[in-house]
């Protein structure tokens, strides 16, 4: 038998334990393990019951992901299910950690489930743009009905073990000791010859048959606008609807095939990538080679809204907080940002006061630098300009203690240069948070060019501690996304001057799977900010680089976006998404007059063949710079910071899937027009020319 299962017999009771570190996924070792083990168990004339319990820190988390792409080896997992449901001795499954997708389905081949009260069961398949596809959306709502199933599957977030108790998918919550408990519940069922029914013969949810078909009609109404873009929730309620009205075996057979479908859509393909690429990216050299320093208590300077906003990502991972404002009124607004979420947070039910009260315990704001002398970090939120910057780190230098890391907040400026202002540059790194930076999961790690390592690694520490995903970026201006962003803004601002409006780039980028397209999101973040660096960049801009004017007549008109109510569009009161300014036309016109151009039509596909061949261009040369580390750090960038749609994997998976050398052609073909924006990157023509493409460099 493999080694990544054992088998012991204990008293009358075969243990079939799951060693496959670190989350016991399925891989085809493990099911021929299974396979073997429940042979071993039948061919033991002592044997009268059967467990199966996960090693280690878990019960299966899921099939292996690693091997979804790749030829379908036998046993597969829906016949590792059957085999189970179909063994003549009672099989008990023994959950701890987290019963996610194939590994919830071998408990639903079980006759009973007993599970430790702080296991988690789930089908997060959607999450990979699958559906449960070994038996999962048959059994489950044999036992626990359409409406529950559906919150389930098309959520993909898992349950905690009361909760399944309640629904029937648990039958017994264990003592502390799991197999201690399954042993005895096995000892029970063989004593008193319990009934071991089959989950597929269960009727217990199927019974309800009016709310059943109200639960498929809500869920499918709900998807059209909830399913963001993706195709397998609305496969899952066809094969729940399945489960209500057919027999088993013809459900397992809808369920496989709908399961394959959804296998073979790039959703999945790129779903899979993003869902790899986010555990890749805090594998840097640097934690490799030290450990993290000390990090419990954070000094961070500037109480607006990214201080206040770094301030409660610290809090709430459990650190302590001094925060510094130079006086009173600033100190006061930081500490009102901080309560108001607080607040808000108590009014939605997530906290209670005395939540509050021990979070507000770890907090302290003051006036005083002195009061950050002994932290573990520090990090500056202040206005985002170099002078102003360089001066706090000076009196930083000066403050705090020898072994803090002192990290900058900064969203383009050179690290180096801030580093500079402080007799100890190795201990200082650049930390770009996003906006609320208590929400915004993304965290560039930006290195300048000789930090120590541990400095760097615990950078990758406090990313953790405040669950963010964190990516590591070289010294550039803009980092990799904020670079890449200015990159196809610029293609964004030709598109309109050529012809476009901003309302059909908007919708053509909403298409492709954006939340929203570049022009909302420039109003929404405030033309100003753009604009104050267009100004600053004038002196040492390429004067032979084409450049869109638009933008800078919109600000001219104090029109900075939503918070001054126009922007791009128009924003009257009370109304959520901007409408057409109908100023906008006269302003674009004029600029084009200026230029002769004569206004060409787009259509959608040719704004994103050349959006995404601007973007993928740009990420192509940060990688190849050695900005980013590898190809999929700067996917999980523009996945949690700018956007990007999920299921396309970011763009450089979306780059190997359209093809590297129809975009090569693309870009030629648009460099005929403008070769100084568009110079295809050497990094391109490199894998092209080596047969090779971005993910062979992740
Ligand atoms: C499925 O089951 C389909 C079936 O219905 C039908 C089949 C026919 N496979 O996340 P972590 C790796 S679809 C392979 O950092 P945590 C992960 O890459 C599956 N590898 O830990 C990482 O590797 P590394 C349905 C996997 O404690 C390491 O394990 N199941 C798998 O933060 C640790 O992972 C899911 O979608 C896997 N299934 O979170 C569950 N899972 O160390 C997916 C993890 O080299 N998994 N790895 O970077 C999770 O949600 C989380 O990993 C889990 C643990 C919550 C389990």
């Amino acid at each position: 038998m493999s080694n990544v299962i054992s088998f012991e017999v204990v008293e009358n009771t075969a243990v079939i334990t799951f060693n496959n570190p670190p989350v016991n996924a399925l891989g085809h070792a493990v099911r021929s393990g299974i396979v073997d083990a429940l042979d071993k168990a039948n061919n033991n004339v002592n044997v009268k019951a059967i467990i199966l319990i996960g090693g280690g820190r878990t019960f299966p988390a899921g099939a292996d992901i690693t091997e979804f792409g790749g030829p379908l080896l036998e046993p597969g997992l829906p016949e590792v299910v059957n085999l189970i449901e179909n063994q003549t001795l009672p099989v008990i499954a023994a959950i701890h950690g987290t019963a996610l997708g194939g590994g919830l389905e071998i408990a639903l081949g079980a006759n009973f489930r007993i599970a430790t009260k702080e296991a988690k069961i789930g089908l997060p398949e959607v999450h990979l743009g699958l559906l449960p596809g070994a038996g999962g959306t048959q059994r489950f709502p044999r036992i626990a009905g359409a409406k529950a199933s559906i919150e389930l599957m098309t959520s993909g977030t898992p349950i905690r073990a009361s909760a399944a108790h309640k629904l029937g998918v648990i039958d017994k919550i264990a003592n502390d000791n799991l197999l201690d408990s399954a042993l005895s519940y096995s000892n029970t069922i063989i004593q008193n010859k319990l009934p071991a029914v089959k989950t597929s013969e269960r009727t217990d949810g199927l019974q309800d048959k009016k709310s059943n078909k109200e639960a498929i009609e809500n869920a499918r109404n709900a998807l059209k606008s909830k399913a963001g873009g993706l195709h397998s929730p609305f496969r899952i309620v066809d094969c729940i609807e399945k489960a209500l009205n057919s027999s088993i075996i013809e459900g397992l057979k809808y369920e496989r095939d709908a399961f394959i479908d959804c296998l073979n859509t790039p959703q999945r393909e790129g779903l899979v990538h993003a869902f790899f690429a986010e555990r890749k990216s805090s594998k840097v050299p640097e934690a490799g080679r030290a450990a993290p320093r000390q990090l419990e208590h954070l000094g961070v300077i500037g109480g607006g809204t990214m201080g206040s906003g770094i301030t409660l990502a610290a809090l709430k991972s459990g650190m302590q907080v001094t925060m510094v404002e130079q006086d009173s009124g600033s100190i006061a607004r930081g500490i009102q940002n901080v309560e108001k979420v607080l607040d808000r947070d108590i009014s939605k039910g997530r906290l209670d006061l005395s939540g509050k009260a021990e979070i507000m315990g770890r907090y302290t704001p003051t006036t005083d630098f002195q009061n950050i002398a002994e932290v573990d970090m520090v990090i500056e939120a202040v206005f985002e300009e170099m002078e102003v910057k360089k001066a706090v780190f000076k009196k930083l230098d000066n403050v705090v203690r020898q072994g803090a890391v002192l990290a900058s907040n900064t969203s383009y400026l050179d690290i180096d240069e801030i580093a500079s202002a402080t007799k100890r540059p190795r201990d200082v790194i650049g930390l770009h948070f996003f906006s609320p930076a208590n929400i915004m999961k993304l965290l560039e790690i930006v290195i300048p060019s000789n930090p120590y390592d541990d400095v760097v690694a615990t950078g990758f520490l406090l990313a953790k501690k405040m669950r963010k995903v964190p990516v590591r970026a070289g010294n550039c201006h803009g980092f990799i996304g904020n670079r890449i962003l200015s990159i196809y803004g610029e293609l964004a601002a030709y598109l309109v001057e050529d012809g476009a409006t901003p309302e059909q780039v908007d919708t053509a980028v909403r298409n492709f799977g954006y939340p929203m397209g570049p022009y909302q999101m420039f109003d929404m973040a405030g033309l100003d900010i753009g604009w104050a660096n267009r100004k600053a960049g004038a002196s040492s801009r390429d004067p032979k680089r084409r450049y869109v004017s638009i933008a800078d007549r919109i600000c001219e008109n104090g029109w900075f976006g939503q918070k001054t109510g126009k922007g791009f569009y128009e924003y009257p009161e009370g109304i959520r998404f901007g409408v057409e300014n109908p100023d906008l036309k006269q302003i674009i016109e004029t600029e084009r007059s200026k230029k002769n151009i004569i206004p060409k039509q787009f259509s959608e596909q040719e704004i994103m063949r050349r959006y995404m061949a601007a973007m993928i261009n740009e990420a192509a040369d940060v990688v190849h710079e050695g900005i980013a580390l590898r190809p999929s750090d700067v996917d999980v960038t523009l996945l949690y910071g700018y956007g990007f749609p999920r299921y396309r994997g970011g763009p450089l998976k979306y780059a190997d899937m359209y093809g590297l050398e129809k975009l090569a052609e693309d870009i030629k073909e648009f460099e005929k027009e403008d070769p100084i924006f568009w110079k295809l990157s050497p990094l391109i023509e490199k894998l092209i020319k080596e047969n090779k493409n971005f993910d062979s460099l992740n």
